[in-house]
């Protein structure tokens, strides 16, 4: 503030401005962590608390957890924060016990980079982040219980990530029961026999390796070798998202290549029915539902065996979902990766070879070389883009289409994935577009199976349709529906013993180890024999060493035969150990990847509930009481999880997995983590950028005449992401600091529909400024700081406008339409602005509705009022329905000039309405008579004169 007061401020000294703002918001924030106002209690245990609080129906309000960056947050981030704040508030106001927080999900890769960078420990570097990111939240007033906040990098909490992981490595799928059980229960069948071994010798003859291999087949977490983005470049794998559409690292361009590595998995394909199932019952908007189905991707269909025309055993096995149309199978494609087609390519090109076939080799071995090569380089994505002129080679074999026996040529073509279905098609132009458009750029025949409508023609028809062209002498699908024809010909295949129904899912297994130091260790330790073992729960949580150097080892970029060396590795103290697991100390060496990412947000909505329990991840009371199913909620679940639409598969699919593990051991009493989820739209910011497209400064743009310019130069203007890196990041400190945190509040609250995107404009602001400035001029005098509300009775006006704007704010509240809510507020609060007096009770209830918007303002006003309690946990005012009526007035009707009847009508109807309303009231109709009505003539609303025919 400055030191002389202007001249407003010695008018108004008491006017609501920044300054008091601060002061009032500062003054109540200190309070609330003093008094541990938004402290829920848990039914028992550390964090019990008061019975009536406990007993009545409780709210888990949460929010997707932020990562603390190095940028700290811009006025984008805390929309969610605030749309679940001001619902969790709502519902404390409503009778709830409602449990909101905020915690940290603290390893990542930005503060790994940021080390390598400076060499500052990715722990001091996090740890200072959360410290600024706390102190920009606490600001804002949000309501959090702090005793439950955690970040995910603590000991204390990764610990029980570890735990989870064990618990993970030591069960298996039952796929009889549809469940997780303990991996003891799986050695015991195999030791007594009730399951068959796998090979030709009984359990007891295998050695500890054998057995350990027998059950890493089954286990939930497994290690193995799978085909994986191999960056020497870099010195780490990648995920699909981080390789280029030619083959290179998004950072660095080097040079990726597919290497079997081996690596941790979780078998989350295990549970892709149940996955889907539950699904139905959540409450999710359909958008996400619909991506993690097609992200699951469940297809029925059929796999069908070809064999190979060369006089060997050899055969090819398909997955189709259309079995109905084998009789046009006239080619097959094998993915590039195919290891079967080293074995069938021969030595020469067949007779018959077409020159399109050939690639222009001069054997199919090198035909075959040569594609696999330039198949290497592309993405499965690349791969698979529609439109895309189809590739492939002619492999030099034949196989037998098993209901034509006609030989049809096997391709090579990377259209096929290797890492869906079989990794082989049997290939169907009439049906399939890209089948039709592989078969005629290799002029291979097409054979319609389904009659497409007349006049179709040039393409494939892969819609519905009697079958045609479909019949041998064992079978005959001719004019058949598809699914008809599907069930015979899977019945036909499944006697012949070449095929059966199947169901295929898109979902793969979740690779789960990588390469870096800023992550969970794995509690898992390797023998002599390298054997894994799982460390006893007594030895977790296993801390990160330190090490000197966190950067990975890369190597010559072009040397697709080296293979990571991880940061943990550099610490053989560390690494190389003797333990004593059970059977005496031994020496064993480490697991040095850590867990991915997404390891520490799977879980954390359970230790919001308990989170200082060492003995256990949750107790059981805490996790029933907050999360166990109720009615209409079969799966119990957070009650509103508010983040990001990005999040739609990763996360919130793994979540859903650990959840569903954890349920079939009975740790947890719910298999779903959040029963509904909210997805808060985008705040956007104006770009601009210079004639390089390089992004300018936006805040020191100048707008004029409707164009743009930076330091006199004119630049381009696009609505897009706000950040750092744009130059147009708007902090909410700086939003606080000239207007307030309840002001920030109400702006992003009011901008539009939670769900909506919606543009960030800094001059808007002020408007909900002014709304609070009103609202305080309504209940204190700005000369003197006096209370001036009076204690009269509101008139009927007033209250029919309060109860009013309490019904609609209500329903506003419970269904997140907050800017209609302020809209609402608005109102009343112009109208009140408008009376002369304004009683006591209106100007409370106005402060009550306003409270979880505006929580600071709303403390101050009804401590002014004269209250000595907080008005967090006051009730929310409840509409009078006898308000609620719109008040009526009195029509009268007349035939021929006599009154007949009287209507009691809203003073808002129609001519049309009124008319009707006339000419259907029983008296009327009686005193016409039955006579016909020659004409109507309407003064709405008051009068309605008829004359009759
Ligand atoms: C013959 C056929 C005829 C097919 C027809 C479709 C239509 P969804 O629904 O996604 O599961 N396919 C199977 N494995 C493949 C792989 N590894 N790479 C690329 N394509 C593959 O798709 C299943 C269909 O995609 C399968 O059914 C197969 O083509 C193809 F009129 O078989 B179909």
């Amino acid at each position: 503030m400055s030191e002389t007061p202007t001249a407003a401020e010695v008018a108004a000294p008491h006017r609501y401005t920044a300054a008091l703002a601060a002061d009032i918001e500062a003054r109540w924030q200190d309070f609330w962590d003093a008094d541990g106002t938004y402290e829920a209690p848990n039914p028992g245990g550390e964090l019990a608390g008061d019975a009536e609080v406990v007993a009545r129906p409780k709210k888990f309000v949460m929010d997707m957890f932020p990562y603390p960056s190095g940028a700290g947050l811009h006025v984008g981030h805390p929309l969610g924060y605030i749309a679940t704040d001001v619902y969790a508030r709502y519902h404390r106001m409503t009778g709830h016990n409602v449990l909101h927080t905020l915690g940290f999900d603290a390893f990542g890769l930005p503060a790994e980079q940021y080390a390598v960078q400076t060499g500052t420990h990715p722990r001091v570097s996090t740890e200072a982040n959360i410290v600024n990111m706390k102190a920009q939240l606490r600001r804002l007033g949000l309501g959090h219980d702090k005793r439950r906040s955690f970040a995910t990098i603590e000991p204390e909490y990764y610990k029980w990530t570890q735990w989870i992981f064990l618990q993970v490595f030591n069960s298996w799928y039952d796929e009889e029961a549809k469940k997780a059980r303990p991996i003891s229960e799986l050695v015991e069948q195999f030791e007594s026999g009730r399951r068959e071994v796998p090979g030709t010798r009984a359990w007891s003859e295998l050695s500890a390796a054998e057995r350990a291999d027998v059950l890493g087949d089954h286990r939930l977490a497994y290690a193995s070798d799978a085909p994986v983005n191999w960056c020497p470049g870099l010195g780490t794998v990648l995920a699909n998202e981080e390789v280029t559409a030619d083959g290179r690292s998004e950072r660095g361009n080097y040079p990726v290549f597919k290497s079997k590595l081996r690596q941790w998995n979780m078998r989350i394909t295990a549970y892709a029915d149940r996955l889907l199932e539950d699904l139905d019952a959540l409450d999710w908007p359909e958008a996400i539902k619909l991506q993690q189905r097609n992200w699951i991707g469940r297809s029925e269909g059929a796999r069908v065996d070809f064999a190979v025309s060369d006089g060997s055993e050899a055969k090819v096995t398909v997955f189709t979902t259309r079995p109905d149309t084998i009789f046009g199978a006239t080619y097959m494609v094998l993915a590039p990766e195919h290891d079967l087609i080293d074995s069938i390519v021969p030595a020469e090109w067949p007779e018959g070879t077409k020159e399109v076939w050939t690639g222009g080799a001069g054997t199919p071995g090198e035909a075959v070389a040569a594609y696999r090569k330039q198949a290497q380089a592309k993405t499965d994505v690349e791969r698979q883009t529609e439109g895309k002129d189809k590739t492939g080679v002619f492999t030099g074999a034949y196989a037998l289409n098993p209901l034509t026996g006609e030989k049809i040529p096997v391709f090579v073509g990377d259209y096929v994935l290797m890492g869906y279905g079989t990794g082989a098609i049997m290939a169907v132009p009439g049906q399939d577009e890209r089948d039709w458009e592989f078969a005629t750029a290799f002029e291979l025949p097409i054979v319609r199976t389904v009659q497409p409508p007349e006049g179709w023609e040039g393409e494939a028809f892969t819609g519905q349709g009697p079958a045609i062209n479909s019949a041998n002498d064992e079978i005959d699908l001719n004019g058949m529906g598809v699914d008809e024809a599907k069930r015979t010909v899977i019945a036909h295949l499944t006697e012949r013993g070449i095929g059966e129904g199947t169901v295929n899912f898109r979902l793969r297994d979740w690779l789960f180890s990588r390469q870096r130091y800023w992550g969970e260790p794995f509690p898992i330790v390797y023998d002599e024999d390298g054997v894994a073992h799982a460390l006893p729960e007594s030895m977790l949580p296993l801390e990160l060493p330190e090490v000197d150097d966190y950067t990975p080892r890369t190597f010559d970029p072009d040397d697709a035969d080296t293979s990571p060396e991880t940061p943990l590795s550099r610490n053989e103290d560390w690494v190389d150990v003797e333990l004593d697991l059970g059977d005496g100390p031994k020496r064993y060496r480490r697991e040095t990847n850590t867990m991915p990412n997404w390891a520490g947000s799977c879980w954390y909505e359970l230790r919001y509930l308990d989170p200082r329990n060492d003995e256990q991840l949750v107790s059981a009371d805490a996790e029933r009481y907050w999360m166990g199913p109720r009615e209409g909620k079969p799966h119990g679940g957070v009650d509103l999880y508010v983040g990001g639409a990005e999040h739609a598969v990763l996360h919130l699919l793994y979540a859903r997995f650990w959840s569903k593990v954890l349920f079939d051991l009975g740790h947890i009493s719910s298999c779903e983590p959040f029963h509904k989820l909210y997805n808060q739209g985008m705040i956007q910011a104006y770009v601009y950028r210079d004639a390089r497209g390089m992004a300018v400064p936006a805040a020191e743009v100048e707008e004029r005449d409707g164009a743009y310019y930076y330091e006199g130069q004119k630049v381009s203007r696009l609505l897009g992401k706000m950040g750092k890196s744009l130059k147009n990041a708007v902090t909410p400190d700086e939003i606080c600091s000239e207007y307030g945190a309840d002001t920030l509040r109400l702006y992003e609250m009011a901008m539009g529909p939670l769900d909506v995107s919606r543009p960030w404009d800094t001059r808007a602001v002020v408007g909900q400024y002014r709304l609070l400035q009103r609202l305080w001029r309504n209940v204190v005098d700005e000369a003197t700081g006096e209370v001036t509300v009076v204690d009269a009775e509101p008139d009927e006006a007033t209250l029919r406008a309060l109860h009013k704007a309490v019904d609609g704010v209500s329903q506003d509240m419970a269904n997140l339409r907050f800017n209609t809510a302020i809209a609402k507020v608005t109102e009343l609060n112009n109208f009140v602005t408008k009376l002369r007096e304004v009683p006591r009770s209106v100007a409370e209830q106005l402060v009550l509705l306003i409270a979880p918007l505006a929580p600071h303002i709303a403390e101050e006003l009804w401590r002014k009022l004269g209250h000595t309690d907080s008005v967090v946990h006051r009730d929310f005012p409840v509409a009078d329905p006898a308000y609620l009526v719109d008040e009526t007035v009195t029509c009268v009707v007349q035939i021929k000039g006599k009154v007949k009847a009287r209507l009691e009508v809203a003073p808002s109807i129609s001519e049309d309405e009124l008319e009707k309303v006339a000419l259907g009231d029983p008296a009327v109709v009686a005193a016409l008579g039955g006579a016909g009505v020659r004409k109507v003539i309407v003064r709405a609303p008051k009068l309605v004169n008829i004359v009759p025919a």
